[in-house]
């Protein structure tokens, strides 16, 4: 059973919620998605107040980065810039992470060269979810 650490935009923007919840289910078929909330339609931020949870920031900044640690995978979505989910890549290629960041070729950011010209990440990019289910199976091995 594997841990998959998914990171996608919160802060950043909401637009590609759905897709990660697919990816998300897709991720499903090797082991455990440690960041459902990621994907939770409920969670809005709006005029920058965070709706959603009870949790004190800190608590759930360090359960974040604890679930960084024990992941077995870090993927992450970049299609919406997100600093949160830049600091979380940071992260985990400084304890050796394997790190997948998927792109939507759709998207009307262009990815970050911090991000594209790591060579301790892979980097790739997708049309479809489709297609981004098949390159984050790829990069799980199966
Ligand atoms: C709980 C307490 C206060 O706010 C919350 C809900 N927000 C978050 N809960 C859990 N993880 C979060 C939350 N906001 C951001 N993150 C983490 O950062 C997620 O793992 C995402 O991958 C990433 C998104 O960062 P931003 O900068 O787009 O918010």
């Amino acid at each position: 059973m594997k841990k998959i650490y998914f990171c996608g935009s919160i802060s950043g923007g909401r637009e590609k919620a759905a897709d990660y919840q697919k990816m998300m289910d897709n991720c499903k078929k090797v082991g455990v998605v440690l960041t459902e909330h990621v994907a939770d339609e409920v969670l809005e931020v709006k005029n920058g107040q965070r709706f959603y949870s009870d949790v004190p920031e800190i608590q759930t900044y360090l359960r974040d980065v604890d679930w960084i640690r024990e992941a077995d995978f870090v993927i992450a979505d970049i299609s919406v810039p997100s600093i949160g989910v830049g600091y979380e890549i940071g992260f985990a290629e400084s304890i050796e992470k394997p790190i997948l960041c998927i792109y939507d070729k759709n998207s009307s950011k262009t990815a970050s060269l911090m991000i594209t010209g790591n060579q301790n990440i892979l980097f790739k990019e997708y049309e479809t979810v489709e297609e981004a289910n098949k390159i984050i199976d790829e990069f799980m091995g199966i």
